[in-house]
């Protein structure tokens, strides 16, 4: 087998966002595209030269050959050995388990996330490191670096290499090791819950719904739900991945998942519903006729984790990203543990879980997740409440009741305008920015504006500062309007305004949470003129 040197040009924009490189599939397949890419990873990380890597991916249109690529990639680059799942089917998760469980040095995960696939769709390449998170900005960067001069890239010259079963062969002087994607995975599970109360509960007649969405938790879900803890057959909906995930986006919120909310919200509702996204990190909870929003999610993990078999003897502390509500805060506050606030994404939890501050992270977008892994993992936070409520055997619905009871409630929305011109959407908070001074102490819409800023991150393990992380203002009555740009979409910008206010008392604790809001989202229009600049009447999704 030839190791062929293949000359190139270095490619504008492979900038890695908020969590990996995202771009439209035909923009990946387009010629050295990937392979640029790839190499600008291992020239970035030093080589790798006698490493060993985790590989592998949500299943979206790609995957399988992407794999491939990264396969004959390594193995050019004289990499010792690439652990990669069956298929090259990976939930992100389990690719972070994996990376620690087997002492690699790091891996690929080939997902875009909650993003559509399809050969018109999304494609995503992301890298993680040797403690099994995202590479951090320190990394990224050097990526990023190394694509600006990457002008040859290294390929094995072989046929494809069969990752249809588990087993070892050799590529070059490579070990490719095909592995289940589910079994240490599954194992791990075992060990954090207690799968015996669980199963209890689902003898005792419970009733669950697990959408995959048609992405790659379906073998998980199926697996553990289903054959290791007694879900009735069929209780896993949508499980065969799918390489366009059936056409929809395999995004769990209320928009996306809305079979799953109709049958939440009807007549024969289970007692719990969930689902998870394209690559398995996300989850999204909801009862019988109750949608649990992820901050309050957390914030409910968070205060009954002693419940819990691998959490019984307490928390370190708690992260949340900036945006996510205070739900979070208030728990941390009566269990006397510190909160941490950090820039949104996973990557920026990763130092505070490996020097032993936190224990649970969580975001508002539908990612919760704790040092068991360095990923945000949708199933390990499904387990989590299902493990609360066989110990506490209460429903969702008064599980969230008495929560709110207990430590005040933070109504919570994200209004996100999709696909908004780029100039626009930069003007919009570069507008903002200006205008910070002047909204300190001002009124909006008839809330007090009580501080205005730009959120910047300064890590307290490494040191490391993240600068223009969202606009914040914090409002009268402990309420709060945060303005950001997504870092993973692939076409135009999109503008996310997250708006919360929090309640005490106890007679205001079942409000609709847009009747609860509706002064500061009046406030936010007021303050940055939305439907002006985007043009848009109202938000393409709202969660
Ligand atoms: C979004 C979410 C963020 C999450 C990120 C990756 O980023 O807001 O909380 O960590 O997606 O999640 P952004 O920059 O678009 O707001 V995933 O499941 O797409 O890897
Ligand atoms: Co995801």
């Amino acid at each position: 087998m030839d190791i062929l040197t293949v000359d190139t040009r270095p490619i504008d924009g492979q900038k890695p966002g908020t969590s990996g490189l995202r771009k439209k599939t035909p923009v990946f397949m387009e010629r050295h595209y990937l392979e640029n890419f790839i190499q600008s990873i291992w020239d970035g990380i030093g080589g790798v030269d006698g490493k060993t890597l985790v590989l592998g991916g949500d299943g979206r249109y790609f995957n399988d050959r992407a794999a491939q690529v990264v396969l004959r990639m390594a193995a050019a680059s004289g990499a010792a050995k690439v652990i990669v799942g069956r298929d090259a089917l990976l939930s992100t998760p389990a690719a972070s388990n994996l990376i620690r469980q087997r002492q690699a040095d790091g891996g690929i995960i080939l997902s875009a996330s909650h993003n559509p696939g399809g050969p018109e769709e999304d494609f995503g390449v992301k890298f993680n490191t040797a403690n099994g998170g995202p590479a951090p900005e320190s990394v990224t960067s050097k990526i990023f670096e190394a694509t600006k001069s990457c002008v040859r890239y290294f390929i094995l010259e072989s046929q494809d290499i069969d990752l249809s079963a588990p087993g070892e062969t050799r590529l070059h002087e490579t070990v490719v090791e095909v592995v289940d994607p589910v079994e240490e995975y599954r194992a791990m599970m075992e060990r954090i819950f207690d799968f015996g109360a669980i199963r209890a509960l689902f003898e005792s007649g419970f009733t669950m719904r697990f959408d995959a969405m048609h992405a790659v938790t379906g073998p998980y879900a199926k697996a553990i739900f289903e054959d290791a803890l007694g879900a009735a057959a069929g209780s896993v909906v949508n499980a065969d991945p799918k390489p366009d995930f059936g056409g929809g986006h395999p995004d769990p919120n209320p928009i996306w998942a809305k079979a799953l909310m109709d049958e939440m919200h009807g007549p024969d509702a289970p007692d719990f519903g969930a689902a998870s996204d394209g690559d398995g990190d996300r989850n999204m909870i909801v009862g019988r006729n109750c949608y649990v929003t992820p901050s309050d999610s957390v914030a409910v993990l968070a205060a009954n984790a002693t419940l819990i078999p691998a959490y019984k003897n307490g928390l370190k502390g708690v992260a949340r990203s900036m945006p996510t509500s205070r739900a979070l805060d208030r728990v941390a506050l009566r269990t006397d543990l510190t909160c941490y606030e950090t820039p949104t994404g996973w990557k920026y939890f990763g130092n505070l879980l490996d020097d032993g501050r936190v224990t649970i992270c969580g975001e508002e977008s539908a990612g919760t997740g704790s040092d068991h892994v360095r990923e945000k993992d949708g199933l390990w936070a499904v387990l989590f409440w299902l493990n609360i409520l066989a110990e506490t055997r209460k429903s969702v619905a008064e599980t969230m009741r008495d929560h709110w009871f207990e430590y005040g409630r933070n109504y919570y929305s994200r209004h996100d305008y999709e696909g908004v011109d780029s100039a626009a959407a930069e003007g919009l908070m570069n507008d903002l920015r200006a205008k910070l001074p002047e909204l300190r102490n001002s009124d909006a819409g008839g809330l007090m504006i009580e501080k205005a800023d730009e959120f910047s991150y300064h890590d307290p393990v490494d040191g490391s500062t993240a600068e223009g992380q969202g606009i914040r203002l914090t409002l009268a009555e402990q309420g709060r309007i945060v303005f950001r740009l997504s870092g993973t979409g692939t076409s135009g910008a999109t503008l996310r305004v997250y708006l919360e206010r929090a309640e005490t008392d106890p007679e205001r604790l079942d409000l609709a949470p847009e009747e609860a809001l509706a002064p500061v989202i009046a406030a936010a229009e007021a303050v940055a003129g939305i439907k002006d600049r985007t043009g848009r009447d109202a938000p393409d999704v709202t969660t």
